[in-house]
C-alpha cells in the first residue's frame, strides 16, 4: 500500500498539536494538507488563514472526503476514538495524538478495524523519541539491574485554567490522557503484574471541570521493579517537578527535567541530553516513511495498546480502591 504521489491529508484540530502537524505536512513533499476542522469559528479560521488551508464544518465531513487519502487526529482526547473510527470506516489512514482512545475497549475494537480496513492506524508516542528517553535507554545498561522507578510530573498552574486539559469528559482519567508516563516505563521495563492508583480531583465551580488534580499510581513489573508515577496539576501545588529517577544494583540515573545524571558511588557523571526539537516533525516523517516505503514505525499498536491497558488498570484502582492483577 505505499504510496508514490503526495498523500493527501485532513486534520482535525487547531492547537498547539495540530500546528506542528501542519507545518510538518506542508514542509514535507510526501505530503498535502488539504483541509482543517476544528472546534470553535474563530480559532479554525485563524488556524486556516496562518497554513492558507480550507477550512471544513466539521470533522464528519472531513473523515467522508473522498480525496483524502489520511486523517490526523489533534483534538481534545473525548473524541479521538469517535472521530478514528469514523476514518477507518471511510477508508483513510488515521494519525492520532496520544491516547487513542478514553475507552480500552474501543481502543481495541480500532485496532481490530484498523487491520480489517487493511488501514495504518498509528497512535503518536513523541515521548519515546525525546532526549531523555534516548538517554535512558543508552545508560540503563549501566546501572544493573534497576528495582525501584520514580517518575513525577507536578505543574503548579494559577490560576487553573477552564481548558479541556482540568475537565474530566474531555480529558479523560489523567493516567490515560497522560498515558506517555506509563508508556516510557513499559517500553524499558516491560510487562506490569499489579496496578494500585489513588487519585484526587478539587472541583472547580463550573461543572465537570476541576482546579487541581493528583494521580499516584504504583506498578509492580513483572520483573519484580516497582515504579511509583505520579502525575499532578493545578492550583494546589506550588513547586513544580519533573524527575525520572531509575534506580539499579549498580547504579542509579537521575533526570531532573533534562539534566540527566550518573551515580555510582563517589562517581556522579552528568549525561548529557540531546535536546530534540521538533518531536512532532519526527513523527509525521515516520508516518510518511511508512506509508511511502513501507518503513516500520517506531511505535505498534500492540505497545501503544499495552501502555493504555495499565492506564485504564490505574483508573479502576481508584474506582475500586483495590490493587489490579493483571494477566502475564
Ligand atoms: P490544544 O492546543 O489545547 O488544542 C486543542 C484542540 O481541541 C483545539 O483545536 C481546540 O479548539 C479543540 N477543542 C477544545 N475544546 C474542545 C471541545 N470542548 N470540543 C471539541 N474540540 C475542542 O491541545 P493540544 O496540546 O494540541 O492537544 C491535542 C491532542 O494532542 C490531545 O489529545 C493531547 O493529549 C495530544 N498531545 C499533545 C501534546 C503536546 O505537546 N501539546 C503531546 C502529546 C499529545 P478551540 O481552541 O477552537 O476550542
Ligand atoms: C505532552 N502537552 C502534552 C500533552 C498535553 C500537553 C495535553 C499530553 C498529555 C501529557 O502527556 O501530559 C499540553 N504542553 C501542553 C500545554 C503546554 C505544554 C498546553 O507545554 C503549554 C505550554 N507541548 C506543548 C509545548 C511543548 C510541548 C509548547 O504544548 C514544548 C515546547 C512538549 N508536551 C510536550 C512533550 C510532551 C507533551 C514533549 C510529551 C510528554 C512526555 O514526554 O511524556
Amino acid at each position: 500500500m505505499t504510496f508514490t504521489e503526495p498523500l493527501k491529508v485532513g486534520l482535525v484540530g487547531t492547537g498547539y498539536a495540530a500546528s506542528q502537524r501542519a507545518k510538518a505536512l506542508q514542509d514535507s513533499p510526501r505530503s498535502v494538507l488539504l483541509a482543517v476542522s476544528g472546534n470553535s469559528p474563530e480559532n479554525l479560521a485563524t488556524f486556516c488563514q496562518t497554513y492558507s488551508v480550507p477550512a471544513v464544518n466539521s470533522w464528519q465531513q472531513l473523515v467522508n472526503d473522498s480525496n483524502l487519502d489520511l486523517i490526523v487526529i489533534c483534538t481534545v482526547n473525548r473524541d479521538h476514538g469517535t472521530i478514528a473510527r469514523a476514518a477507518l470506516e471511510a477508508l483513510k489512514h488515521v494519525v492520532v495524538e496520544y491516547p487513542l482512545s478514553l475507552n480500552l475497549r474501543e481502543a481495541a475494537a480500532l485496532m481490530s478495524l484498523a487491520q480489517k480496513q487493511n488501514k495504518l492506524l498509528h497512535v503518536e508516542h513523541i515521548e519515546l523519541l525525546g532526549g531523555v528517553h534516548q538517554a535512558i535507554r543508552q545508560y540503563l545498561p549501566a546501572i544493573g539491574k534497576v528495582f525501584y522507578a520514580r517518575y513525577s510530573t507536578i505543574t503548579p498552574q494559577r490560576p487553573a485554567p477552564r481548558r479541556w486539559t482540568y475537565h474530566q469528559e474531555l480529558f479523560g482519567f489523567p493516567l490515560t490522557a497522560a498515558v506517555s508516563r506509563i508508556h516510557r516505563l513499559t517500553d524499558l521495563f516491560g510487562s506490569v503484574a499489579t496496578v494500585n492508583c489513588q487519585a484526587r480531583f478539587w472541583d472547580a465551580p463550573e461543572s465537570g471541570y476541576y482546579t487541581s488534580c493528583l494521580c499516584a499510581a504504583q506498578l509492580g513489573f513483572t520483573n519484580g521493579l516497582i515504579a511509583d508515577v505520579i502525575y499532578g496539576k493545578g492550583e494546589n501545588f506550588w513547586q513544580g517537578d519533573r524527575t525520572f529517577e531509575l534506580h539499579g544494583d549498580e547504579g542509579t540515573l537521575i533526570f531532573a527535567g533534562e539534566k540527566g545524571t550518573l551515580v555510582r558511588g563517589e562517581e556522579i557523571t552528568p549525561i548529557e541530553v540531546v535536546p530534540r526539537r521538533g518531536l512532532f516533525v519526527q513523527d509525521t516523517e515516520m508516518v510518511l516513511d511508512y506509508l511511502w516505503e513501507g518503513k516500520p514505525l517506531y511505535v505498534s499498536p500492540s505497545a501503544s495498546y499495552y501502555a493504555l491497558l495499565v492506564a485504564d488498570a490505574a483508573r479502576f484502582a481508584v474506582t475500586t480502591g483495590q490493587t489490579q492483577v493483571l494477566d502475564g
